[in-house]
C-alpha cells in the first residue's frame, strides 16, 4: 500500500468521525485483501493527522481482550488504538450528537510510573511499572454501518476509539486483586453485564504487558504518564438517550455518564 493509499483511507474514516456518518467497512469495497499490517499503517497515518491536528496522545487501548470477542473475529492476539485528550470527557455532559451508535464498557485503567519496552514484559513487572489503577467507561463507536467490520477493519479504524469517562477513586495495583475484581454494567438501575477483572487476558496487567510486546515490534514502548485502557471486563452495552451508564468496580467504586440529546 503506498503513501497515497494509505492517507486517503485515514482521512475517509477521520471523515466518518468528524461527521458522526458512518460508513461501509474498508473490506466490502475500497480494499477487500486489507492485511493487519496494512491496517496498522492506515491507524498510524489516521493517529498522525489527529497529532497535527493538535491532539494529543493520553495513551495507548487494548481491544478484544476477551476471549468471547477473540473467537468472535477468530482471532488469538488482541487489537490496540489510541484514545487522545479530547476523548477524555466528563460524565455530566455526554450527547448523543457526538457519536454514531455508541457502546459503553467497564474497564480497568492503568496510569504508568515508568516506561514499559518489550520485548518478553510479564503482568508482573507490569505492576511493578504502575503507579496507579483507575476505573473506567469506555464509549466505543465504531464508524462502520452497524459495527460491521473485519479485524482490519477496525484496526484501521483505532480500535473504534470514541470517548473514555475516568472515575475518580485512584488505587495503587497493590491495593486490589484485580484479576478477581468484580464487576456490573448498568444501565438506568439495571445490570445489563458483568464480569471479573480474569475476563481481560487472565488478569488486567497481562493486558498492559501483550500491549508492551506488541509495541516492542514496532519499536515503541509504552511511557510513564500514559494512561491505558486494558480492554472490557464486561461486553460493550448499546447506549442512547436518557440513559444513566454507570459501572461499579470493587474497590474502585463507580464511574458514571448520563447521556443527553
Ligand atoms: O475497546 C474495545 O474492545 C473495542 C475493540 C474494537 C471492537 C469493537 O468495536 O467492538
Ligand atoms: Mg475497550
Amino acid at each position: 500500500m503506498n503513501a497515497h493509499e494509505k492517507e486517503e483511507l485515514a482521512a475517509f474514516l477521520l471523515e466518518a468521525e468528524e461527521k458522526k456518518q458512518d460508513v461501509v467497512r474498508i473490506t466490502a469495497e475500497k480494499r477487500p485483501n486489507l492485511s493487519v499490517e496494512e491496517a496498522y499503517a492506515i491507524q498510524e497515518t489516521l493517529v498522525d493527522t489527529k497529532r497535527k491536528q493538535g491532539k494529543s496522545v493520553v495513551g495507548p487501548k487494548m481491544g478484544l481482550t476477551s476471549k468471547a470477542k477473540m473467537q468472535q473475529m477468530n482471532v488469538e492476539e488482541p487489537i490496540y488504538g489510541y484514545i487522545f485528550d479530547d476523548m477524555v470527557v466528563s460524565g455530566d455532559s455526554i450527547s448523543m450528537s457526538s457519536f454514531i451508535h455508541p457502546k459503553a464498557e467497564a474497564e480497568v485503567a492503568f496510569i504508568l510510573g515508568e516506561d514499559i519496552e518489550g520485548p518478553g514484559i510479564s503482568g508482573a513487572q507490569v505492576l511493578g511499572a504502575t503507579k496507579y489503577v483507575v476505573p473506567a467507561l469506555e464509549i466505543i463507536d465504531s464508524r462502520y454501518e452497524n459495527f460491521n467490520f473485519t479485524l482490519p477493519d477496525v484496526i484501521a479504524d483505532n480500535a473504534s476509539s470514541s470517548a473514555v469517562v475516568f472515575g475518580t477513586t485512584v488505587k495503587k495495583p497493590e491495593e486490589l486483586e484485580l484479576d478477581v475484581i468484580g464487576t456490573t454494567l448498568s444501565i438506568n438501575g439495571e445490570i445489563k453485564d458483568l464480569g471479573a477483572g480474569a475476563a481481560v487476558l487472565g488478569h488486567p496487567a497481562n493486558s498492559v504487558a501483550m500491549l508492551a510486546n506488541m509495541l516492542h515490534r514496532k519499536g515503541q514502548k509504552l511511557e510513564a504518564g500514559q494512561i491505558i485502557l486494558t480492554g472490557g471486563i464486561t461486553g460493550a452495552v448499546p447506549v442512547s438517550v436518557g440513559d444513566y451508564v454507570e459501572a461499579s468496580l470493587d474497590g474502585l467504586h463507580s464511574v458514571h455518564f448520563s447521556v443527553k440529546e
